[in-house]
């Protein structure tokens, strides 16, 4: 699938500082470098059956500063993110407005991709969705089966499922207790009742065909792919075996994160599959968390419509600590605003103080588990030394501005 137009990258001079991760599997912050070679990031993209939503920014916003970090020190960042191009949500929206599923998701990843460039996001260098990932999916679930992990329901349906009983360390990424596990299973998109289930918690690999739904053939009779493995599939074909970074939500922690390197795990006798599991926290709107079922959705490009700067955008949704769920108010994009007015002021003086200590500031807290609070607070004080017309370093506004665009990503 086509990525986006990706804003270029330069680096800032001197070193950056090597990055820190939060890992949900280990419970600590650890280094996060690359084992050897570019940094391997996979991140849980869109489900593209309506536009993007600010939660679904502020992920992405969160792994652009990651990506910048470490290009920041000078490392290549293999970068992949997936399309969930086909899934119940897509049918049932077609059908509830009269459209072809494939057009819909079209549609709208026409429209991710638009706010991705406004929100200056580095693009990936593969952007793929589970359509065009067909044989590496079929190919995996082959796999699986051959390893005595997969089986198939006995009524009929053609359906097939992954025992987590074959998964040796299983609840590892999550460290869920069974009764939590069971809870996030059943809602979001799990089948804990099903009858048949070896274990209630045992994932869907591959649903047989459905009247009315699309199918692709596989070795097992047509059908389609279920969520997860679509995610291994796609990981593992781009990125190897073993990777740096897998990211999302935190509500991917459970069941789909863990169900995904559950996958491939099994497949490729090897753990962990991501050396970090990175989950950004929830935004949400009113009280409770944005999500298309609650319909409670502030979208990107309405406010790109209604003349909001993106910059502002992206600003507000980066000061807070992208690990905490949090609200968007209005009062969170007033502040956004003012701050983006007062950085603009303060990067077009003829000059400023120096900028040492506030490169090396920024550089260390944007390495401390990506805390973008004390990275702007850096920034929020040379602007307003520059402003109170200290310094004379003309160099400096220039500088700062790099720092703003580049290392923060905000598009000035
Ligand atoms: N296609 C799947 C992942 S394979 C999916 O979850 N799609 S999504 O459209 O629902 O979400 C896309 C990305 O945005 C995921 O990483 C998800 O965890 C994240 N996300 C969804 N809602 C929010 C929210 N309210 N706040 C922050 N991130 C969110
Ligand atoms: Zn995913």
């Amino acid at each position: 699938m086509e990525s986006w137009q990706s804003p270029s990258f330069r680096r800032l001079p001197r070193a950056g500082t090597s990055p820190r991760l939060y890992d949900t599997a280990r419970g600590v912050v650890s280094e996060a470098v690359p084992a050897f070679g570019a940094a391997r990031m996979y991140v849980c993209g869109i489900t593209p059956y309506d536009a993007t939503h600010l939660g679904h920014a502020a992920t992405m916003i969160t792994f652009d500063v990651l990506n910048r970090v470490w290009r920041d020190n000078g490392f290549d960042v293999n970068y992949v993110q997936n399309v969930t191009d086909i899934d119940d949500p897509l049918f049932e929206r077609a059908d509830r407005d009269g459209v072809d599923w494939a057009d819909l998701g079209r549609r709208e990843t026409a429209l991710f991709r638009e706010d991705m460039e406004a929100l200056s996001i580095l693009a990936p260098r593969s952007y793929i969705g589970a359509v065009e990932s067909m044989d590496e999916i079929v190919a995996l679930v082959e796999r699986l089966s051959d390893l005595g992990a997969a089986y198939r329901l006995e009524d009929g349906s053609g359906d097939h499922y992954f025992p987590v009983a074959a998964a040796p360390g299983f609840g590892g990424e999550s460290r869920y207790d069974r009764a939590t596990m069971l809870k996030f299973f059943a809602e979001r998109g799990g089948d804990p009742d099903r009858p048949g289930k070896r274990d209630a918690l045992d994932a869907l690999l591959w649903r047989g065909e459905r009247d009315g739904e699309p199918s692709w053939p596989s070795p097992w009779g047509p059908g389609r792919p279920g969520w997860h493995i679509e995610c291994a599939a796609i990981a593992m074909h781009y990125l190897g075996d073993q990777i740096d970074v897998q990211g999302g939500g935190n509500d991917l922690i459970f069941p789909h994160h863990e169900m995904s390197a559950a996958h491939v795990q099994v497949a490729t006798k090897q753990v962990p599959f991501a050396q970090h599991y990175v989950h950004a926290g929830m935004i949400g709107l009113n009280g409770e968390k944005m999500s298309k079922s609650d319909g409670n959705l502030v979208f990107v490009s309405h406010l790109r419509r209604e003349g909001v700067d993106p910059a502002a955008i992206r600003l507000g949704l980066m000061a807070d600590h992208y690990r905490s769920d949090r609200q968007w108010t209005d009062e969170v994009l007033r502040v956004a605003q003012r701050r983006v007015d007062v950085w603009r002021s303060a990067v077009a003086l003829p000059s400023g103080p120096d900028t040492d200590d506030m490169l090396e500031e920024v550089r260390e807290c944007l390495a401390n588990d990506l805390d973008t609070t004390g990275a702007l607070k850096a920034v929020d004080e040379w602007a307003a030394a520059a402003l109170a017309d200290t310094g004379d370093d003309a160099e400096a506004p220039m500088l700062v501005g790099n720092v703003i665009t580049q290392l923060l990503g905000v598009p000035l």
